[in-house]
């Protein structure tokens, strides 16, 4: 923590440079106009000093010299609306400022360079630790990895069990960074930051570019996660990309979260048809509240999960389960997809009770370069 002395005759000024760096810990003192800093440099204890250039009551280099006559170790700032170079540059020569910040200054600029300024050993505080702010750096490192090629939309095939031919692919989340490998860590970080949304981002320009190499026939699927679905002006701007491809997107909304949100779930789904989206009900039969999005959803297409899928063949209730969804899926002109395949005997059972749509790892793992399209 360290004291601060900031004069400046716009009260602005003074919020701004309190709320940047309060966050910080520092504690800030304020100096309305030059009359009322002078007094303040006379009584002392200041680490760090912010000094405005122009004041109607008098000029701020004058004070910086004072300063450094009063308070060798106190740093100086000089804040200037104006880049009046050659005072500044005087002050400069004269040692009677460490650095100059140019107003308007923004909130993360300004507490970046006192963290410099606090940090430096050659301008003689040595008590000052930096105090780092832990959620900074993470947003930062996020933010990183998700403009970075290390932030990918891979493709997993989806096909149709007559054929063997693609129904499509579901695009999902891979990350090649060393702290953050798994999709899951990114989105739990994300989630705590309040930074789904550029996850979001990220996710759909990847998946615009996706759309255009992809077989005009073929459908994306995209996971859309719950949270998204609770601010739907954020989410359609999100998606804005892919609304010219629309008719060739589905997204998955997953069964498994929606409690407590279920009477709205309606009106906010049909928004997203009405852009011209396709929906698919994700993670049937793994969540808690899958059939209420049944039949509120209205969904093109009902995926199955994995845990359903596991070892199919040798449960019959399993197989009942799924031919009942089977039935609903006909009679609602919905596609059923059977997901987390993994073996032969599990993909003739859900031949065999009629599954139009299989995916797994048994007809491909999600790759950054599909097999189906290097064809
Ligand atoms: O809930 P959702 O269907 O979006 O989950 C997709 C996840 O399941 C992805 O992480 C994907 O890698 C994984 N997955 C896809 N196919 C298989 C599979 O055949 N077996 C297993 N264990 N996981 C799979
Ligand atoms: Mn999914």
């Amino acid at each position: 923590m360290a004291k601060i002395l900031c004069i400046d005759d716009e009260v602005g000024v003074h919020r701004a440079v309190r709320q940047a760096l309060e966050r910080d810990g520092h504690q800030v003192t304020e100096a309305i106009g030059y009359v009322a800093g002078r007094v303040l440099i006379e009584a002392g204890g200041f680490d760090l000093a912010l000094v405005d250039r122009r004041m109607p009551d008098g000029d701020g280099l004058e004070l910086l010299a004072l300063l450094r006559a009063r308070l060798p170790g106190c740093i100086r700032v000089l804040l200037t609306g104006y880049l009046d170079i050659g005072a500044v540059l005087h002050a400069i020569n004269a040692a009677e400022v460490h650095r100059v910040i140019e107003k308007p200054f923004d909130e993360l600029r300004l507490r970046h360079e006192l963290r410099e300024l606090l940090d430096d050993g050659r301008v003689g505080v040595h008590a000052l630790r930096r105090v780092s702010d832990p959620l900074e750096d993470e947003r930062a490192l996020l933010s990183g990895l998700l403009h970075s090629a290390s932030f990918r939309l891979d493709l997993q095939p989806i096909i149709t069990a007559s054929s063997g031919k693609n129904l499509g692919f579901e695009g999902l989340m891979r990350s090649a960074h060393p702290r953050l490998p798994r999709p899951l860590q990114i989105l739990e970080m994300a989630e705590r930051l309040h930074m789904l949304r550029t996850v979001g981002r990220s996710v759909a320009s990847r998946a615009a570019t996706w759309l255009e190499r992809l077989p005009a026939g073929a459908r994306l699927f995209l996971n859309v996660h719950p949270e998204e679905l609770d601010d739907m002006d954020a989410l359609q701007s999100q998606l804005e990309p892919l609304v010219p491809a629309a008719s060739r997107v589905v997204l998955e909304i997953t069964g498994a979260c929606h409690d407590r949100w279920a009477e709205v779930l309606g009106a906010r789904l049909r928004r997203l048809k009405s852009l011209g989206f396709s929906l698919a009900l994700d993670d049937m039969a793994a969540g808690q509240s899958g059939l209420v999005l049944l039949a509120e959803a209205e969904p093109e297409y009902i995926k199955v999960d994995r845990s359903i899928v596991q070892e199919i063949h040798t449960s019959s209730r399993k197989r009942r389960l799924v031919e009942l969804l089977c039935t609903f899926a006909n009679m609602t002109q919905a596609g059923l997809i059977a997901g987390g395949v993994e073996t032969d005997e599990e993909a003739a059972a859900l031949r065999a009770l009629g599954v139009p749509y299989l995916q797994g790892y048994l007809f491909g793992r999600p790759a950054a370069e599909p097999a189906a399209l290097s064809a």
